[in-house]
């Protein structure tokens, strides 16, 4: 599986609302708190003009975009970390995500109810942010008696113990994790954890209609994006070619949708590749600075271990000389060996033993 976001929110803020755009799946969106009550999962393409123009020229039977799983859980209300309304049973579904993706409403509707009555954005953030500040205490909270156990039978895990304590402090301050700096080796030290609040984090900013594409104040100092989730709903119903007519129509460049996915890509230092064999097209997602052996891992182990040479054509190149046999010939196609940084686009080949 490529990416993974689990979608966070209080109730009827119009979660259910996106992730349906997102994913064109029909999951309950109705004008009712609490009508989610089982886990959504969703698997959205990550759109990528590029990879149509790879597939125009390399003509395969099958074209296979890279893709971003979405996770759609009920609405957290305050006090659900202490199991009010039906949200912290549902918090255990998006422990596993790569990333939290927030649901904030801006939108006014006297037609739709808001939890506190009022449409309060940054009380709301507060709300969520003391949520998941609570629940992730109390996740700590289990594993430290265990935690102090073991460390005084092994002395190895003295630095683990320090860290998870230094974590508590910080949760119980109100803070999220990801407010503690950590080296990437410490966050690997506490990542069996998954702490909600370690997770990168996005805001969306659910506006009005006629707000949609303008810029909203960054929310906590995190990247937001302004999305009217009741456009997206509109514009999932439409066939391809009119999505393009309406958005123009609406005054915008590309959906909420797109956007979405492209700012968790760049959220997360997220690139793709494309790799075109005889019959697939297929856009693969790598982080960046992958190597040519850690992006052949992401197709399979076999690619990794057996890793021999990439053949390697800059996307650029591959789309103005017509592919690779015409990259080839003008010298733009390169061998590369496995500690080779593979770029945004590229076009790769790997040879590999089995
Ligand atoms: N006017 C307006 N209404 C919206 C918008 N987005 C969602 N809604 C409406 O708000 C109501 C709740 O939307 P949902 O998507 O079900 O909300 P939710 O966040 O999933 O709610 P829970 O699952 O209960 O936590 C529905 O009636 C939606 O049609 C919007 O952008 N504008
Ligand atoms: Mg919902």
């Amino acid at each position: 599986m490529g990416l993974s976001i689990g979608i966070v929110g209080l109730p009827n803020v119009g979660k259910s609302t996106l992730f349906t755009a997102l994913t064109g799946t029909a999951v309950d969106a109705s004008n009712y708190p609490f009508c989610t009550v089982d886990p959504n999962v969703g698997v959205v393409p990550v759109p990528d003009d590029r990879l149509e123009r790879v597939a125009a020229i390399a003509r395969p039977a099958k074209v296979t975009p890279a893709v971003v799983e979405f996770v759609d859980i009920a609405g957290l209300v305050a006090g659900a970390s202490e199991g009010e309304g039906l949200g912290n049973r549902f918090l255990s579904h998006i422990r596993e995500t790569d990333a939290v993706c927030e649901v904030v409403r801006f939108f006014e509707d006297p037609d739709v109810a808001h939890v506190t009555g009022a449409v309060d954005p940054v009380a709301d953030v507060e709300t969520i942010r003391a949520e998941l500040v609570l629940a992730d205490l109390g996740t700590v909270e289990r594993v430290l008696p265990k935690l102090e156990k073991e460390a005084r039978a092994d002395k190895g895990l003295a630095p683990k113990l320090e860290l998870v304590e230094r974590v508590r402090d910080r949760l119980a301050a109100g803070d999220r994790a990801m407010r503690l700096r950590m080296t990437p080796d410490e966050r690997a030290l506490v990542a069996d954890l998954h702490l909600l609040t370690m997770k990168p984090l996005l805001f969306v900013a659910n506006v009005d209609e006629e707000h949609a594409g303008s810029e909203p104040p960054a929310i906590d100092g995190e990247p937001t994006i302004p999305i009217c989730a009741k456009i997206e709903a509109e514009l999932a119903e439409l066939e391809p070619g009119e999505r393009a007519e309406y958005l123009v129509s609406m005054g915008l460049t590309e959906s909420g949708l797109d956007s979405l996915v492209r700012a968790a890509y760049e959220l997360l230092g997220l690139q793709s590749y494309f790799t075109t064999l005889s019959d697939e097209v297929r856009a693969w997602t790598i982080p960046k600075g992958a190597t040519a052996r850690e992006a052949a891992g992401v197709i399979h182990t076999d690619f990794e271990e057996g890793f021999i040479k990439a053949e390697v054509v800059h996307y650029d190149d591959y789309v103005v000389l017509g592919g690779d046999h015409e990259a080839r010939a003008a010298g733009k196609l390169r061998v590369e060996g496995k500690e080779h940084v593979i770029e945004d686009g590229d076009v790769v080949r790997f040879h590999f033993r089995t």
